[in-house]
């Protein structure tokens, strides 16, 4: 007995000394080391990062975000680079059977050596490498990276095709397409190791991949499987352990890890689940799942996921108009409010965590609940979407492909398979993805923008074809099989606007406004199923102007304004519409703040337009969201983080509960939106007054807005029994807390008095409240202070005798002064400069 007591000690002994957890190290950081390819100085460099990140931390190229210095720096991308990075690995490690190196992401023609040895050559930014090195690796290493331009390559494969391609060269190489230059971006080829790169080494098997999917869903129950993805040099039976840490459960199986890599699913499921919702309609639920790969009850490898239960479906069926599309949330269909996103700088690696935790804040504070993650960017970092999960916004996720048509070879469709592969599978866990998309207006660049000019029937026929094979082949056959619970939309917008179909099926990018230059009106006349695109320019802030142009004062005429205004008609554009619609001032601050206010009115009317025709439009996303650098565009974020007018404006246009006002004939007809699941019963009142303050009329009403609704709920008739002047009277309407002010003529026509405001101010630990008060309407009220810091509240009416308190919280230090704009100002002094209303902090 004795004997077999030993011997099973001993046997266990054993098992568990040769069963040790996988090893990871990591490779990033600080100590890597560049040069241009052929010299033999090197110089600090940091992975994840870029050449021109590099540089200029060297001081070897000026910033290229500031003054023309763009144009200065181009040379960077036409020459090769080496990265090179030596590297230990601890013994512990060194000793295990398998080593596999991972690059998260090249960018993006690189040969990579290590010890010498060529292990890899990639083509693609947007794709994982890995590469197992388990023959070459040693205990003291070297790994080296040549980055070669973009250049030759394109030329070459530019030169092997008959024909040009639309937007060639960029077409022929897998890298953010918006850094060959974009209509609001600079010419910034960045190269480099832009993502993680680490060795992960292991004996037995590894956990490559793990994707817990949910299968069905009742009240009771949710069942989920998780598809587990092993790679084990030889076969054998090893076991995994699920723990839902939110429930305490755990689930063990036993699994046979196949050599190479396997697949095996287990089933687990959640008792009484609690759904995942986005924000503005209940709670982003998330629960917490750790995963274990054991050998001989020995963990070996984890993994942790966060997994929100959501059913999350694209509703596209013919009705009588055309084509609804529509989101349905858990079985409800959701209104979409938010924006489009580009890259939040277009050095990728300098976002920090920080301004994404900023940039996702801000559009939960606008009532955002859907962003577009546009083609011509990036598939985001991890974080971007573990914070979406979290915030509850959902994602339309572009696949990167925009306004241009691309090649179709055979390399190449394996190539973009690749690539779709990687980041569907990198992408697929998280709730808050809600639909692929192949590529952003590329369809309607091919019917509409003269691309099909000058080729041959045969050329037209093989870029059609070519189109076809990426976006209705290749892309909806990966996410088929790898995420067949969502939808896969073709291209974004589905028609053009030289289509007249686009207004009744799918979606619809509306540039008849900025573009063709429309008036704003025409958001109201042309609605379609669900806005995907439609914006207008403005300037950015103070702040981000005197950043590029490197002055204290405002210049709008400063030199650099010809690298930070990419649109060829910007300003001419940005006038037109000042024009039509507000005063144009003379003076450049002034200018700056009413670009704002005209973006601010004319998106903001877009919205209402939308929203005012639900259900038969199920969502408006304005372009943009932000900037990847300080520039003249349509962002409501700046490239340093500021919120232009629009930002405010469109919070409150995205407000669950919303009453909009339209003059029909004599009346006004009041309608009320609401997003939310609950009806809401208040009182309604509408009440006519003057700009100083006198009430001509007022009535009220109790209303209840059934959940999920959007009714016109009073035909107000009685505005012809009161005389008044339509330029110095304003018609408010209350619903509870909500309030909507409606005016009967466009700004540039109202007689605001240029009336006296009371400003005074009250220092807190971390901010400063500022209150307001004046005897007459005072619109647009415009904050801005001496230093960088954010107004709660900016760019808003104030009703006579209202007293306004408004938040300031510095990024650091106090400011000195904080200046109070109106368009009464502007109004009533249209060529002269007079001060405007001020508060001195430190007296
Ligand atoms: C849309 C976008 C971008 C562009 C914007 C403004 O079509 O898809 O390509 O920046 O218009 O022109």
């Amino acid at each position: 007995m004795k004997c077999v007591w030993v011997y099973s000690f001993l046997v266990v002994t054993i098992l568990y000394s040769c069963t040790q957890p996988n090893q990871t190290l990591s490779l990033h950081g600080t100590d890597w080391q560049f040069s241009e390819l052929g010299e033999d100085t090197y110089h600090a460099a940091t992975v994840p990062g870029s050449v021109h990140t590099d540089l200029l931390k060297l001081g070897t190229i000026p910033d290229p975000f500031l003054l023309n210095n763009e144009d200065s720096i181009q040379w960077v991308s036409s020459k090769d680079w080496v990265y090179i990075k030596t590297f230990l690995v601890p013994k512990k490690q060194r000793i295990k059977k398998q080593h596999v190196l991972k690059f998260e992401g090249i960018d993006t023609y690189a040969e990579i050596f290590l010890n010498d040895s060529l292990i890899r050559i990639t083509n693609n930014a947007f794709r994982n490498y890995e590469q197992d090195v388990s023959s070459i690796l040693k205990a003291e290493n070297e790994l080296k990276i040549i980055v070669r331009s973009v250049d030759d390559i394109e030329t070459q494969k530019r030169a092997a095709l008959p024909y040009e391609l639309p937007e060639a060269p960029r077409v022929f190489t897998r890298k953010p397409q918006f850094q060959y230059g974009w209509d609001w971006g600079p010419k910034i080829k960045t190269m480099g190791i832009w993502r993680d790169v680490s060795l992960v080494s292991y004996d037995h098997a590894r956990l490559k991949d793990a994707f817990i999917k949910t299968d069905s869903v009742t009240e009771t129950f949710a069942y989920l499987s998780t598809q587990i993805e092993l790679e084990a040099p030889k076969t054998q039976n090893l076991h995994v352990e699920i723990y839902n840490k939110t429930s305490g459960e755990t689930f063990g199986f036993p699994v046979l890890a196949e050599k190479g890599v396997s697949t095996t699913v287990i089933p687990i499921e959640i008792t009484n689940p609690k759904l995942w919702w986005i924000h503005n309609l209940g709670e982003p639920f998330l629960y917490n799942f750790h995963i274990k790969l054991k050998r001989n009850n020995v963990t070996i490898d984890t993994l942790s996921k966060k997994v929100g239960v959501r059913d999350i479906q694209l509703i596209t069926k013919k009705d009588s108009i055309g084509e609804s599309f529509h989101f349905q949330l858990n079985g409800k269909p959701v209104y979409m409010k938010g924006a489009n996103y580009i890259p939040q700088n277009i050095l990728l690696p300098e976002v920090t965590p920080v301004d994404r935790v900023k940039l996702l804040n801000d559009a939960v504070e606008a009532n955002m609940n859907m962003l577009r993650v546009w083609g011509g960017g990036v598939y985001e970092d991890d974080m971007f979407y573990d914070l979406c999960d979290e915030k509850g916004i959902l994602v339309w996720q572009d696949f990167m492909f925009a306004c241009a048509m691309y090649p179709g070879d055979e390399a190449y469709l394996e190539n973009v398979k690749a690539e779709a592969i990687d980041n569907v599978k990198r992408l697929r866990q998280h709730p808050s993805i809600a639909l692929w998309c192949g590529n952003n207006e590329n369809s309607e660049g091919w019917h509409r923008w003269g691309w099909q000019a000058n080729k041959t029937e045969a050329q037209k026929e093989e870029i059609w074809t070519n189109y076809q094979a990426v976006f209705n082949n290749v892309l909806p056959q990966v996410v088929d099989s790898l995420h067949p619970s969502i939808s896969y939309w073709e291209s974004s917008p589905k028609y053009g606007r030289g289509d007249p179909r686009y207004q009744f099926e799918g979606d619809a990018h509306d540039w008849w406004v900025w573009h063709d230059g429309y008036p704003f009106e025409h958001f109201e006349k042309a609605v379609p199923r669900f806005m995907s695109e439609f914006g207008f320019q403005s300037f950015p802030s103070y702040e981000a102007i005197q950043h590029f142009t490197q002055l204290d004062s405002i210049n709008i005429h400063h030199p650099s304004f010809k690298t930070h205004q990419k649109h060829p008609r910007g300003f001419q554009l940005i006038q037109e519409y000042m024009e039509r619609d507000y005063p144009v001032p003379s003076n450049n601050g002034d200018y700056v703040y009413v670009s704002q206010l005209v973006q601010a009115y004319g998106i903001s009317k877009g919205i209402r337009a939308h929203r005012s025709a639900k259900p038969y439009n199920m969502g408006t996303l304005y372009w943009q969201l932000n900037d990847c650098w300080p520039v003249v565009s349509w962002s409501s974020i700046d490239g340093l983080g500021n919120w232009k007018a629009l930002h405010y404006t469109a919070k409150r246009a995205f407000e669950n509960v919303l009453v909009t006002t339209k003059e029909v004939d004599n009346s006004l007809q009041i309608s009320v939106i609401n997003d939310s699941f609950q009806p809401v019963t208040d009182t309604l009142t509408v009440t006519l007054l003057t700009l100083d303050g006198t009430v001509l009329l007022t009535d009220s009403k109790t209303i209840t807005s059934n959940p999920n609704s959007n009714d016109m709920v009073w035909s107000y008739g009685k505005l012809d029994e009161v005389r008044f002047d339509t330029k110095k009277t304003l018609m408010k309407s209350t619903f509870g807390a909500h309030q909507t002010l409606h005016y009967f003529v466009k700004p540039k026509d109202m007689q605001l008095t240029n009336a006296p405001i009371t400003v005074s101010f009250e220092k807190n630990d971390a901010s400063i409240s500022i209150f307001l008060t004046s005897e007459t309407l005072q619109k647009d009220v415009f904050l801005s202070a001496d230093v960088p810091g954010h107004f709660e509240d900016n760019f808003f009416d104030m009703l006579p005798g209202e007293h306004k308190t408004i938040q300031f919280i510095p990024k650091k230090e106090i400011p000195n002064n904080v200046v109070v704009n109106t368009l009464n100002r502007i109004l009533a002094n249209k060529e002269t400069s007079v001060p405007t209303h001020s508060v001195s902090i430190n007296d």
